[in-house]
């Protein structure tokens, strides 16, 4: 038996450190797919090949945990453990796995990895689980098995999205609503190197759970502004505006998307930018000249999306700005002598599926 499955990567529209304090974010997948052909082995043995190490293949028995350096491939064989670990019998298959999701860019490539693999394995494995049981899955083999902490948003949006729509995600409840989505968004991938992104990041999850510890509330989501201002440490304060902030502007973009008022979120996503620099601070100044050098150039708004300290921009355009913002950011990069950056048009794009 064989199947093919592929699953998206992802830019975030708004919604950024949110997921793992359980509030609300509003990715959408991108036109960029991993996918995987599958066929079953008669062995309990799985055999990894790839598009971009052609003639190289690496075989694993049942996994156990991932070993020191987590590389591509474990992010294969958590996919395997997390769903033997939920007690799934997954029977060996030779994998042969190809992408366009650009690697190191902060798109999710990892999430369009684990998810186009996990929907190969369930067809082939022939297991009734739900596709909305499906991002915890992906996203356990990250946590416990590759060891990064990551929340639930990117396996959510590569699993779940559908096409010319965002994906409102509650990340306490796991409730979905496509949201329609027709604006033109550029992505401007800054080429920044990603700095200390693991720690940092770790840090940022574990700083936003001590101050919801201090406030007495299950999580950061279940908290105000006035509860904020009650914080004695000044950088856990500034930590926990970004959050309470950030979700209502999450709510605040999808009311106005309701309303086709589509170019009038683009304040709320350059102060997400603002919030993300100043109160979170993981921008970078390639991000945040990407961020200035768009809505110089007439962008409706620009952030960061993603986890930061390097990665993507994205901006609200015009259809006919999109050249003069690509050019005028690839300006400001060059007066900065930063690598120039690559810069492309996504529109929402559906979530992970069978191919024929
Ligand atoms: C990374 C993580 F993987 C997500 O879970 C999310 O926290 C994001 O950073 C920040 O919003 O992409």
């Amino acid at each position: 038996m064989r199947v093919s499955a592929s699953a998206p990567g992802r830019v975030n529209l708004i919604g950024e450190h949110t997921d793992y304090n359980a509030g609300f974010v509003l990715p959408f997948a991108l036109p960029y797919r991993t996918t995987v052909h599958a066929v079953r082995s008669l062995r309990q043995k799985w055999t990894v090949t790839s598009d971009w190490a052609p003639g190289q293949s690496t075989s694993f028995g049942k996994p156990e945990s991932a070993a020191g350096s987590a590389t591509w491939v474990d992010y294969v064989r958590g996919v395997v453990w997390a769903l033997q670990d939920a007690g799934h019998e997954v029977p060996g298959a030779d994998l042969h796995i190809s992408s366009d999701v650009p690697v190191g860019s902060g798109l999710s490539s990892s999430a369009a990895l684990e998810c186009a693999v996990l929907t190969a394995l369930i067809e082939l494995s022939d297991l009734d689980i739900p596709v909305t049981d499906r991002p915890a899955l992906a996203q356990r083999a990250e946590n416990a098995f590759v060891g990064v902490p990551c929340g639930i948003m990117d396996q959510a949006a590569s699993v779940l999205s559908e096409a010319g729509h965002a994906l409102l995600l509650d990340c306490r409840t796991l409730e979905t609503e496509h949201i329609p989505f027709d604006g033109t968004i550029l992505v401007i991938d800054t080429r920044a190197p990603h700095r200390l992104v693991d720690g940092e990041y770790a840090l940022r999850r574990t700083t936003c759970e001590a101050a919801a510890r201090e406030l007495l509330v299950p999580a950061l989501r279940d908290a105000d502004l006035s509860d904020v201002d009650r914080l004695t440490d000044p950088v856990m304060r500034r930590r926990a505006r970004h959050v309470v902030t950030e979700n209502a502007r999450v709510l605040e973009t999808v009311a106005l998307l309701a309303a086709g008022k589509v170019h009038e979120i683009g304040p709320l996503m350059t102060d997400s930018h603002t919030s993300l620099k100043n109160d979170f601070e993981v921008t970078v100044p390639e991000l945040d000249v990407a961020v200035a050098a768009a809505l110089e150039a007439g962008a409706y708004g620009a952030r960061m999306t993603g986890g930061g300290f390097g990665g993507c921009v994205i901006a609200l355009v015009e259809p006919r700005d999109v050249a003069f913002v690509t050019e005028s950011v690839e300006a400001a990069f060059a007066r900065s002598k930063f690598t120039p950056p690559r810069s492309f048009v996504a529109a929402p794009s559906a979530g992970a599926h069978l191919e024929k």
